[in-house]
């Protein structure tokens, strides 16, 4: 799977596969950086759904993620090539006072809740509410509802039943997702069901025109490059630094 380029046929949102594409026109265009930062309640999914969309892969127990994870994925949009610079982030209260040195400067956040527990949901609307307050102003925001495989889907005017497992109504997080001009997406990273579409919409809705211009070398944090607070030098946690993760 890490050689070829992937494409949905709704998508216009490209993966840009490894030395499948050597040579190739693709190579030749300077990528558009783009930093995404992933936050949510621990165990909600976050990593898998990097891993699902970095290499459309999903691991059962996956094990936390511990301070942060990095990844990289380059994507062609129409004649544009981006390269979304992930940082995937530890749920846990723990680290949650190292977040804003991931959200600082991202032109992009993943808010994930699990749509079979309500407190997901509160956890992600104060990260929402963080992100407003202390994120860029311009930072595109999705809301991804994930583990939808977990609920029994109900017919459309139906009343939700008590054992369908879902603790979260699609129109209640919906109502809420529009009130803050967030995307909105329910996902599931086990099935590999509205994953490419959360990246897609947020390529779409950022200015990719305003951000070709040259810009500044991009500071490390906390030390050399793959140094993360909180973990050793060269942790399994970071996937491969800045082309970690990345099939291109
Ligand atoms: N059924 C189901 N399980 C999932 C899904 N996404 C993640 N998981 C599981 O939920 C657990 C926590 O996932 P993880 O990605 O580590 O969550 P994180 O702490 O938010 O990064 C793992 O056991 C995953 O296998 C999903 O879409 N459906
Ligand atoms: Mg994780």
């Amino acid at each position: 799977m890490s050689n070829i380029t992937r494409q949905t046929s709704d998508s216009a949102l490209t993966l840009v596969g490894g030395e499948g594409n050597q040579g190739s026109q693709q190579q030749n265009i300077k990528p558009i950086q783009v930093k995404l930062v992933l936050l949510g309640e621990a165990a909600v999914g976050k990593s898998s759904l990097v891993l699902r969309f970095v290499n459309n892969d999903f691991q059962e127990n996956k094990e936390p993620t511990i301070g942060a994870a990095f990844l990289t994925q380059k994507c062609r949009m129409e004649d544009k090539v981006l390269k979304f610079e992930i940082w995937d982030t530890a749920g846990q209260e723990r680290f949650h006072s190292l977040a804003p040195m991931y959200y600082r400067n991202a032109q992009a956040a993943v808010v994930v809740y699990d749509v079979t527990k309500a407190a997901s949901l509160d956890k992600a609307k104060s990260w929402v509410k963080e992100l407003q307050r202390q994120a860029s102003p311009n930072i595109v925001i999705a809301l991804a509802g994930n583990k939808i495989d977990l609920v029994q889907p109900v017919d459309e005017g139906e009343e939700e039943s008590a054992n369908s497992g879902r603790q979260v109504p699609t129109e209640e997080a919906k109502a809420y997702a529009n009130e803050f001009g967030l995307l909105f997406f329910e996902t599931s990273a086990k099935k590999g069901v509205g994953v490419r579409e959360v990246f897609t919409e947020i390529a779409k809705k950022i200015p990719l025109e305003l951000m070709m211009s040259p810009r500044p070398p991009r500071q490390v944090p906390y030390g050399g490059q793959n140094q993360l607070p909180g973990l050793p030098t060269g942790s399994e946690q970071i996937a491969g630094g800045t082309n970690g993760g990345c099939n291109c």
